[in-house]
C-alpha cells in the first residue's frame, strides 16, 4: 500500500481541519487519535476530500508513513503532548520528524527538542494561528526546529498556509522553541490589539454617545483605511449583531468578564524575565483579570469619580488616530520581545519574515503588517519600530488626538489602560532624562545599591547617614 506523506494525530477540531487541509492539497494523510471514534468520524464525514489512511494503534500509524516520517501532533498542550510525543518517539527512527502544532509553552518545546535530538528524531514546535477556520482554509504557521527538518516539512506547510500576494504565511522561524515563542508573542499582541479595540468602543459609546449599531458602522469605515484588519472587521460584525432573544444589542447581553487561556499571561511573564516592557500586552492581561473580579467591582461601584457624561461625537477621528498609534506601540513592544529572546537563545529571528507571515491566516492579520515588514526589511537592526521613518509619521499625525483621547478618558472616567500606557511608553521612550535618576538615589539611600554619574565612569555611594560624602563603590 502507498505510504502516507504525513500523519496527523489528535483529531479534535484543529487536527482534523489541518488533516483535511493537507488532503485537499493532494497529500496522502495518515490519521490517528487516542479515541478511534474521532478518526472514523473524520473519514466518514470528509473522506471524499482527499487521500486519508485511518489507523488505530500508534505502531500502525507510524508504519503507514513514508520515510523520513512526518507526524503532526495536535493534542491538548501540556501532559497530553508529552505522552503522545513519547509514544511516537518510542517507535520512530532517526531522521523522523515530530511536529507539535499545539499551543505549547516554548520552554517545553526546548526541552522536548533537546531530548529528541539526542535520539536522532527531529522535534519541531510549530505555532498555528487562525483558529479552526484557519486550520482548514489556510493558517499562519510558525515552525521552529532544525533547518533540516524545515527542508522536509516546509513545502507541505507552505502549501496549506494562507497566502498574501502570492507569499505563503509560513516560514522557518528559528531553532528549537523559536516557533512557539513567536506564536506566544502573536497571542500577546492579539490581547493588546483586542484591548485597544475594546477601549475605542467603550470611549466612543460612553464619552461620545454612539450606539453599538452606529459603532458597527464606525468600525466598518475604519476597516477601509490604514486600520484594515481581521479584528476590526469582526468588531463591526459583533457590534452590529442584535440578540435574537431580546432584540437588544448582542454586546449588551454578554457578561462583561473576559476569559483567558494563558498565552497572554505567558507573554508577560516571559517579558518580565527578559526585562522588555510589553506594557500594552500586560495592561490587556490585567484588564481581563480585573473584569473577572465581579465581587470587588460590585463593591466599588459607589467610589467617587465622574459619572460618564455623553458628549462629543467629533471624538471618532481622534480615537481612530489614537488607536492606530497605540497599536503600533503594542506591536513594537512585541517585536522587541522577539528580538530580545532571539538574542538570548541565539535564534536569529528575522522580524520582517515574522511580519510577513502574520499578514494572513492569523487573528492579528492586518494591512499595517506590510508597513512593519517594510520597516524591518529596510533596517533589520531597527532598535524600535517607533523609529521607522514611515511609522514615525503616524505619531506626528496622531499627537493631538492621542493626548486628547487619553485626557478625555481621564476626565470622563472611562478606563483606557491600553491607550494611556501606550502614550506613557511613547513619552518615556522619547524623554532625554527619566526620573529613574531619583529612583537610583533612593535605592542608594536605603540600600547602598550605588549609582553611576553622568559626568564620569564608575559606581558611587553617598554616605547618607553620615557626612554625605561620595565614595567610589
Ligand atoms: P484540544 O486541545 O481540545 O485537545 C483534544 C485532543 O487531544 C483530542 O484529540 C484528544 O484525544 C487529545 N488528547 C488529550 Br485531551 N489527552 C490525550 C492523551 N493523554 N493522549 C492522547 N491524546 C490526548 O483540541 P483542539 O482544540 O483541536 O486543539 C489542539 C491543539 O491546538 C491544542 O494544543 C490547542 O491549544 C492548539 N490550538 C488550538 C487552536 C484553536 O483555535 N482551538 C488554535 C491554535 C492552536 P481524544 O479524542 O481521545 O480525547
Amino acid at each position: 500500500m502507498t505510504k502516507a506523506d504525513i500523519g496527523v494525530t489528535g483529531l479534535a477540531v484543529m487536527g482534523s481541519n489541518l488533516a483535511r487541509n493537507l488532503a485537499r492539497h493532494g497529500y496522502r494523510v495518515a490519521l490517528h487519535n487516542r479515541t478511534t471514534a474521532r478518526t472514523q468520524r473524520l473519514v466518514e464525514e470528509h473522506g471524499d476530500e482527499g487521500a486519508f489512511v485511518p489507523t488505530v494503534s500508534t505502531r500502525e500509524f507510524v508504519d503507514a508513513l513514508a520515510r523520513p516520517r512526518r507526524v503532526i501532533v495536535m493534542v491538548k498542550a501540556g501532559e497530553p503532548t508529552d505522552a503522545v510525543v513519547e509514544e511516537l518517539a518510542a517507535v520512530m527512527e532517526p531522521g523522523d520528524m515530530i511536529v507539535d502544532g499545539g499551543n505549547a509553552q516554548f520552554e517545553d518545546t526546548r526541552r522536548r527538542e533537546a531530548a529528541l535530538r539526542e535520539r536522532g528524531v527531529h522535534f519541531v514546535g510549530m505555532g498555528v494561528s487562525g483558529g479552526e477556520e484557519g486550520a482548514l482554509h489556510g493558517p499562519s504557521i510558525m515552525p521552529g526546529g532544525s533547518a533540516e527538518a524545515y527542508a522536509a516539512l516546509g513545502p507541505l506547510l507552505e502549501a496549506i498556509a494562507a497566502e498574501v500576494d502570492g507569499v505563503p504565511c509560513c516560514t522557518h522561524i528559528g531553532p528549537d522553541g523559536a516557533g512557539h515563542f513567536v506564536k506566544m508573542v502573536h497571542n500577546g499582541i492579539e490581547y493588546a490589539d483586542m484591548q485597544l479595540i475594546a477601549e475605542s468602543y467603550d470611549l466612543l459609546r460612553q464619552a461620545a454617545g454612539l450606539s453599538p449599531a452606529e459603532l458597527a458602522d464606525v468600525f466598518r469605515d475604519w476597516n477601509t483605511g490604514e486600520l484594515e484588519s481581521y479584528l476590526i472587521e469582526i468588531t463591526a460584525e459583533v457590534l452590529g449583531h442584535v440578540d435574537p432573544a431580546t432584540g437588544r444589542p448582542f454586546v449588551d447581553v454578554v457578561v462583561d468578564r473576559a476569559e483567558q487561556k494563558g498565552t497572554g499571561r505567558w507573554t508577560v511573564q516571559n517579558a518580565l524575565e527578559l526585562g522588555v516592557p510589553v506594557t500594552g500586552i500586560a495592561e490587556a492581561v490585567f484588564a481581563r483579570s480585573l473584569s473577572g473580579h465581579a465581587g470587588q467591582r460590585a463593591a466599588a461601584r459607589d467610589l467617587p469619580g465622574p459619572r460618564i457624561a455623553q458628549g462629543d461625537p467629533s471624538l471618532v477621528e481622534d480615537v481612530r488616530k489614537a488607536l492606530y498609534a497605540s497599536k503600533i506601540v503594542a506591536y513594537a513592544q512585541g517585536f522587541d520581545q522577539i528580538a530580545a529572546a532571539s538574542e538570548l537563545y541565539g535564534w536569529n529571528i528575522d522580524r520582517a519574515a515574522v511580519a510577513t507571515i502574520w499578514r494572513g491566516g492569523c487573528i492579528i492579520r492586518a494591512r499595517f503588517l506590510n508597513r512593519i515588514r517594510e520597516a524591518y526589511d529596510t533596517d533589520p537592526a531597527l532598535p524600535s519600530l517607533l523609529l521607522d521613518p514611515t511609522l514615525a509619521k503616524v505619531f506626528t499625525e496622531a499627537q493631538r488626538s492621542w493626548r486628547r483621547v487619553v485626557a478625555t478618558a481621564a476626565e470622563t472616567g472611562v478606563p483606557t489602560p491600553g491607550f494611556s500606557s501606550a502614550l506613557a511608553y511613547y513619552d518615556a521612550l522619547r524623554r532625554e532624562r527619566l526620573p529613574a535618576a531619583l529612583v537610583q538615589g533612593l535605592r542608594d539611600f536605603f540600600g547602598a545599591h550605588t549609582y553611576e554619574r553622568v559626568d564620569r565612569g564608575g559606581a558611587f555611594h553617598t554616605d547618607w547617614s553620615g557626612d554625605r560624602a561620595e565614595h567610589s563603590a
